[in-house]
């Protein structure tokens, strides 16, 4: 029956999931949705690049590879205070959870100082905490739980077979290793991928069958779409069919049922038909604010006009419209 919570899918069932007829799969993703979720409420993160440009790594879709000439002007860490002033503008813009993102390999020591005080003063404004800073030891995992991080992002991007054509640097099992850091001090995954790197249905669905069937569902799974960033190797990547990419929302809330799916990169590009079908098909959260990263979002106008034209609630003002 779909709508359990399994951890024992294979690959042939997830990809019969995309074979279904458009009709067919929303409906039966938009009835596990109201079966988990409430129907009409969206979750908001807002993201910071408190670390920007000149990372390590080769991740062929990212603009904040040193090995690609992409234009971005690299930043070092930015100041704890800086910081704390652009989450608590977005608290006030209505979001619940604040993301701070670093372009690493991994947290050095004395970045490790800087991100605890950081998360500390962040959470202490009353919002959730969320950190992309790479990959993590177990004692980093540690401390950054105890420093208040409620959420820590690291993505599987593609299939274990697809991954290695779009990252050389390290490993997909290094990936799993952190996420189980992350588990194992009890912290939130958000762990999801990339849509429209070339990959082949096969590889969506894998990737979705590794997301599945981890020990515990990721609490968040982000899905982007690839923003192609002149410079990057992905620079001339083909778009991705509006109608597959509304699938792989479809059959990630199949898959992880109680899961907040996230609408995440490429939604500027998306007109408002598009983003309303993904929520249909399930996904209930987004990236609020008008940059992801280094790249662009939807300015708070354009997003507060469509959540109101689709009677959808940000999640910060649920409370106030069911008193
Ligand atoms: N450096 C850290 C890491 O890779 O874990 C954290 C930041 S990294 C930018 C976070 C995620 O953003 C990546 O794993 C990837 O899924 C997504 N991302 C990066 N560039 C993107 C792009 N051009 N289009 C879509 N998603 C992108
Ligand atoms: C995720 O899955 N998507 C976000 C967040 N996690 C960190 C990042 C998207 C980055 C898009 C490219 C950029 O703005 O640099
Ligand atoms: Fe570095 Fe993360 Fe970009 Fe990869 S995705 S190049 S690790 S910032």
């Amino acid at each position: 029956m779909l709508g359990e919570i399994r951890h024992d899918w294979t690959c042939e069932q997830i990809e019969s999931l995309f074979a279904l007829p458009f009709q067919d799969l929303i409906f039966e993703a938009q009835r596990i949705h109201r079966e988990h979720h409430s129907p009409n409420t969206v979750q908001m993160s807002t993201l910071l690049s408190v670390k920007t440009g000149a990372c390590p790594e080769d991740c062929a879709y990212c603009p904040q590879s040193v090995r690609y000439e992409t234009g971005l002007d690299r930043e070092s860490l930015l100041a704890v205070g800086e910081v704390v002033r652009a989450a608590q503008a977005a608290q006030a813009a209505g979001a619940t959870r604040f993301c701070m993102g670093a372009a690493w390999r991994t947290p050095k020591k004395k970045d490790m100082e800087v991100m605890t005080t950081m998360i500390r003063e962040v959470r202490a404004l009353g919002m959730e905490t969320c950190a992309t800073l790479g990959m993590l030891t177990r004692e980093q995992a540690q401390e950054l739980r105890a420093a208040g991080l409620d959420y820590y992002n690291h993505n599987i991007d593609s299939s274990p077979e697809f991954y290695e054509q779009i990252i050389t640097t390290r490993e997909f099992a290094d990936r799993l290793d952190t996420l189980e850091a992350v588990r194992e001090a009890g912290m939130n995954v958000c762990c999801g991928g990339i849509v429209g790197m070339g990959e082949t249905l096969h590889d969506r669905a894998r990737m979705l069958q590794v997301l599945a069937n981890l020990p515990q569902h990721p609490e968040s799974v982000p899905i982007n779409q690839l923003v192609a960033v002149p410079g990057t190797p992905l620079a001339d990547a083909a778009p991705v069919d509006p109608f597959d990419f509304v699938r792989m929302i479809a059959v990630a809330r199949i898959v992880m049922p109680a899961s907040y799916v996230r609408l995440s990169a490429g939604r500027e590009a998306m007109s408002d038909e598009l983003q309303a079908l993904t929520f249909l098909a399930g996904a209930n959260s987004i990236f609020y604010g008008e940059k992801l990263l280094t790249t662009g979002n939807p300015d708070a106008t354009r997003d507060r006009g469509l959540l109101a034209r689709l009677g959808i609630a940000p999640e910060s003002e649920r409370g106030a419209a069911h008193a």
